[in-house]
């Protein structure tokens, strides 16, 4: 979208107090189409409650002829979109509104459409409530223009649509969720992909995938969310590992725009390993405040993986540099962290070291053999070892079956003191994790 159209004409205007998100929000409004062309910026500890900016900064609005919108780096209440539209005449979008109209610009697969569209209307429905309530819809530029439809009629159709595609994305967790089960049983790891938009995330999986061939390549772009869908790659190493590529972060989003991403997410939060990517190349002050905010997400998230930071870029930095970013990572975070990688995913330095962390941090595996007596436990035995095994073949004889299976090793002792206590063995084990 905002690669086409033309760009809407904006002034950027935030109160001192929003300083940090500024420049992230000009970001934005560059890849959603939006072409700043005046930055207003008010100094105030506190926003106005009925309009965000100070009376006299609306009134310069008022007059300003050269653009048609107004966007705030932070989120708006509906009143203040209200009120700011009403008087200055302009259209209002806050950081919010154009991070959805970017990820509606990028949102390709069926999923992602519903998603996006899910969290457009829970942004737009409070909105229009604030509408109905002036009673005066009509004066809004550019919204439910027209009025074709009555508002209420609207309302109405948009919780129904609502309920709707929830179920649809229940429907694909719940599909997402069994694939992750079948996975696990097959012993197939899941190793996700997390961080910041544009932190270099599909390059990494890319670099990370056994299959290179070029319809197999995620695409990759120097701009922000070029990934809204989740895919899923077999990857390189010793380890049966998929890597999954994720919707990156940003800072500071509503809980409920969180929501509406949860299947997606949840790939992250049950993955084993989640590769943590910060583009190392932004400065120590950005990485910091990067690092901060992705952890908390996966905290919030209560991701069980072990987490692996990627220090990517590496090849935009002069040669002490990466050492020195080392000593920087904070303690706070460290501590949910197993290691620290520093990699370039463009040029594949790094990568096999990143593919040895990853075969670390996993379960060490071993392959067995056992033989267990036929007796009235052998189904209770077949059955645990169907649940905690992988790769399982099974040979009848009269007395026993011989079972080879794949397991991580910490079940080993307790598969020794079953077998024991039914006169079995272990016949051969070799170890075949890292
Ligand atoms: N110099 C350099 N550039 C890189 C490296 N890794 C990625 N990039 C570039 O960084 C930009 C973003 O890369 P992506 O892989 O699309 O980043 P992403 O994290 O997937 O971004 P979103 O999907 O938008 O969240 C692209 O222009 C890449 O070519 C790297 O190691 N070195
Ligand atoms: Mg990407």
């Amino acid at each position: 979208m905002s690669d086409t159209k033309p760009a809407k004409r904006t002034v950027l205007a935030w109160i001192s107090a929003d300083d940090e998100l500024v420049e992230e929000t000009r970001e934005l409004c560059l890849h959603a189409g939006y072409r700043v062309v005046r930055e207003v910026r008010q100094k105030r500890r506190e926003p106005d409650p009925k309009f965000y900016l100070g009376p006299g900064k609306i009134r310069e609005l008022k007059d300003e002829n050269d653009a048609e919108f107004v966007v705030t780096p932070t989120d708006l209440d509906p009143t203040q979109i209200f009120n700011i539209s009403k008087a200055t005449g302009l259209s209002v979008s806050d950081r919010i509104r154009v991070v959805l109209e970017l990820f509606h610009s990028r949102a390709t697969s069926p999923e992602a459409r519903l998603q996006v569209e899910m969290a457009d209307i829970r942004y737009q429905l409070p909105i229009l409530r604030e509408y109905i309530h002036q009673g005066t819809l009509s004066d809004r530029p550019g919204f439910m223009a027209g009025g074709e439809y009555r508002v209420d009629y609207y309302y109405e159709m948009a919780r129904k649509r609502m309920a709707h595609i929830r179920e649809l994305l229940r429907k694909e967790r719940k599909r997402r969720g069994r694939t992750r089960y079948l996975r696990k049983r097959r012993g197939t790891y899941l190793v996700s992909v997390a961080g910041y938009t544009n932190a270099g995330k599909s390059t990494l999986v890319n670099a990370l995938s056994r299959n290179t061939s070029p319809d197999k390549t995620l695409e990759t772009a120097d701009r922000m969310f070029t990934t809204i869908a989740t895919s899923t790659r077999r990857m390189r190493g010793r380890r049966d590992c998929m890597i999954t590529d994720t919707v990156g972060f940003i800072r500071a989003l509503p809980p409920w725009l969180i929501e509406g991403f949860m299947s997606t997410l949840e790939e992250l939060f049950s993955a084993d390993v989640v590769l943590l990517v910060v583009d190392a190349s932004e400065g120590r002050e950005k990485i910091a405040s990067r690092l901060g905010e992705s952890m908390s997400i996966l905290r919030n998230g209560n991701c069980s993986g072990r987490i692996l930071l990627v220090l990517n870029k590496i090849d935009l930095l002069d040669d002490d540099e990466p050492l020195s970013l080392l000593d920087m990572v904070q303690p706070g975070n460290m501590d949910m962290m197993d290691e620290v990688v520093p990699v370039s995913a463009a040029s594949e330095e790094g990568i096999s070291e990143l593919i040895e962390a990853v075969n670390r941090v996993l379960p060490p595996t071993v392959s067995v053999s056992i033989r267990v007596p036929m007796t009235e436990y052998s189904p209770l035995i077949a059955s645990w070892i169907h649940a905690n095994t992988f790769d399982v073949r099974i040979v009848y004889t009269t007395e026993s079956a011989v079972i080879k299976c794949r397991m991580e090793k910490r079940w080993m002792g307790h598969l020794e003191g079953i077998l024991e206590s039914v006169g079995g063995a272990i016949l051969v084990s070799d170890r075949d994790g890292p």
